[in-house]
């Protein structure tokens, strides 16, 4: 038998980005980030306190199977470690040429994408944007401003999440506030692998 959802739909409440009926909730503290943000020295005062950074609702239990779609929102808050705004871990596909669409919903930010080989772009997303993810680009969100960032993923539901490979170095860019503002300036952790 062929395995796919039935048809479905659901209500997402477009200011908060909560889903009516989400499959599951994914919480992410400054304790499930350590190490990820660059400034140690600013993660350690701030662990104590352990500030929510974003969640993930995701709309229904998508099996991760060839030829369904998966969704989910995001809900990144506002605020910094150091100088670094909050960000999601960032990832790229376990079955690398999966592309993914972002549609900003409230709020905005960036989407920094990046190719194995170091190459990164920012892309601006706002409410009713969309962003394309290609195939075979780590892609991270990162909160410049007020607001909580809130954005629609659909992506195929065999993805996956390799999170392993920015765990490691990280990406070759950071969005850091300077003069009140947003600026990408390169990490110190990356260098591309020999
Ligand atoms: C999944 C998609 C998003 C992210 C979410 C959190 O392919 O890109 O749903 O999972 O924005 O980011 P991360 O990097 O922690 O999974
Ligand atoms: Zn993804």
């Amino acid at each position: 038998m062929i395995e796919t959802a039935q048809p479905f739909n659901r209500l997402i409440d477009l200011a908060s980005g909560r889903i009516a009926e989400a499959s599951t909730i994914t919480y992410r503290h400054l304790s499930d980030m350590r190490g990820w943000f660059a400034d140690a020295d600013a993660e350690a005062a701030l662990i104590a306190e352990n500030p929510l950074i974003y969640e993930v609702h995701y709309g229904y239990n998508a099996p991760s199977i060839d030829g369904q779609l998966g969704f989910g929102t995001t809900l990144l808050y506002p605020g910094r470690i150091g100088d670094e705004y909050y960000m999601t871990k960032g990832h790229y596909h376990r079955k690398a040429d999966r592309a993914e669409i972002y549609y900003g919903l409230s709020g905005e930010g960036e989407l920094l994408l990046q190719t194995r080989d170091g190459a990164t772009t920012v892309q601006h997303i706002a409410p009713g944007v969309v962003a394309y993810i290609p195939a075979y680009h780590a892609h991270r969100t990162i909160n410049t401003g007020r607001e909580t960032f809130v954005f629609l993923s659909v992506y195929p539901a065999d993805a996956g999440n390799d999170y392993e490979s920015i765990a490691e170095l990280g990406f070759a860019a950071l969005l850091v506030e300077r003069d009140g503002k947003p600026q990408v300036v390169p990490s110190p952790r990356y260098h591309t692998q020999a």
